[in-house]
């Protein structure tokens, strides 16, 4: 039987609702360089399927058929300058401490530290990003709850591909087959699955109508005591909502 030794989570969309800040930062950027760019929440859902910011902007650049500002020489460099500010701009967002944890997100992490269950974090966005989003919800030391966080910058390939999993299992020094990650998008599950991990998905606005083939279960939320998970697809039974002794469970069915 599988110990259940460490929780893999991702970032937006999965330990805060972070993806609308992400959007208006993307807009503000947009606007203060004079660009008539604007992503409504329609048209992010779509621009969404491309993780990673940079490589957003450029796919929504290439596809949509826009043109390079006449002063563009070099749109790669462009791009990267454009993030920059839409990264400043999304950090002082969360700074403004509107952003929350997720339903039981906390609780989860706190768990895990009590019961000796290593944390990492896997994500497509910036260190400073998740930085930020941890100290101004749960204070300035919870960055060291994490034995490692693998972000972006650390990979060559982004999600949906496994790069992100593979180097957390292996800064871990753990078997996929001991570890859960959780997800909230369907880039997210085929990079956790394709790095062969049990893989708990909880949906969010901007993931909600997007297929989790092979998830081992899809929740509205990690739900809270007082506050049933609602169940979209998988089993949680007899549990209401997601705590360590759940997950470890949910390892064990997945790998029968
Ligand atoms: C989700 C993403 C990110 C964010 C924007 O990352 O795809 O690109 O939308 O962040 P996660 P950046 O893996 O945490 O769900 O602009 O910093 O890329
Ligand atoms: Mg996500």
């Amino acid at each position: 039987m599988p110990e259940l030794k460490a929780l893999l989570f991702d970032v937006d969309g999965t330990l805060a609702d972070t993806e609308e800040a992400h959007r208006q930062a993307f807009n503000w950027m947009f606007q203060q360089s004079g660009l008539d760019w604007y992503w409504s929440p329609e048209l992010y859902l779509e621009l969404l399927k491309v993780t990673g910011g940079k490589e957003r902007i450029l796919h929504y650049v290439m596809r949509q058929g826009k043109p390079w500002p006449p002063h563009v020489t070099d749109p790669k460099r462009f791009v990267s300058e454009l993030h920059v500010g839409k990264t400043a701009r999304y950090l002082s967002l969360l700074k403004q401490g509107n952003i929350p944890l997720r339903p039981g997100v906390e609780r989860l992490l706190r768990e895990a530290r009590a019961r000796g269950v290593a944390l990492a974090i896997t994500t497509t966005t910036s260190l400073p990003n998740v930085h930020t989003l941890l100290q101004v919800a749960l204070g300035e030391e919870a960055t060291s709850w994490f034995a490692t966080m693998v972000t972006g910058e650390d990979v060559e390939h982004k999600k949906p591909d496994p790069q992100v999993y593979l180097k957390a299992l292996q800064r871990l020094n753990l078997r996929a087959a001991n570890c859960i990650a959780l997800e909230d998008s369907d880039n997210g599950l085929k990079a956790a699955r394709a790095a062969g991990l049990t893989t708990v998905i909880t949906v969010n606005p901007f993931t909600a109508l997007q297929r989790f083939p092979g998830a081992c279960v899809v929740l509205e939320s990690f739900g809270e005591p007082e506050q049933p998970a609602r169940v979209i697809s998988g089993e949680l039974l007899p549990r209401t909502y997601v705590d360590l002794d759940g997950l470890h469970d949910l390892l064990q069915k997945a790998q029968q």
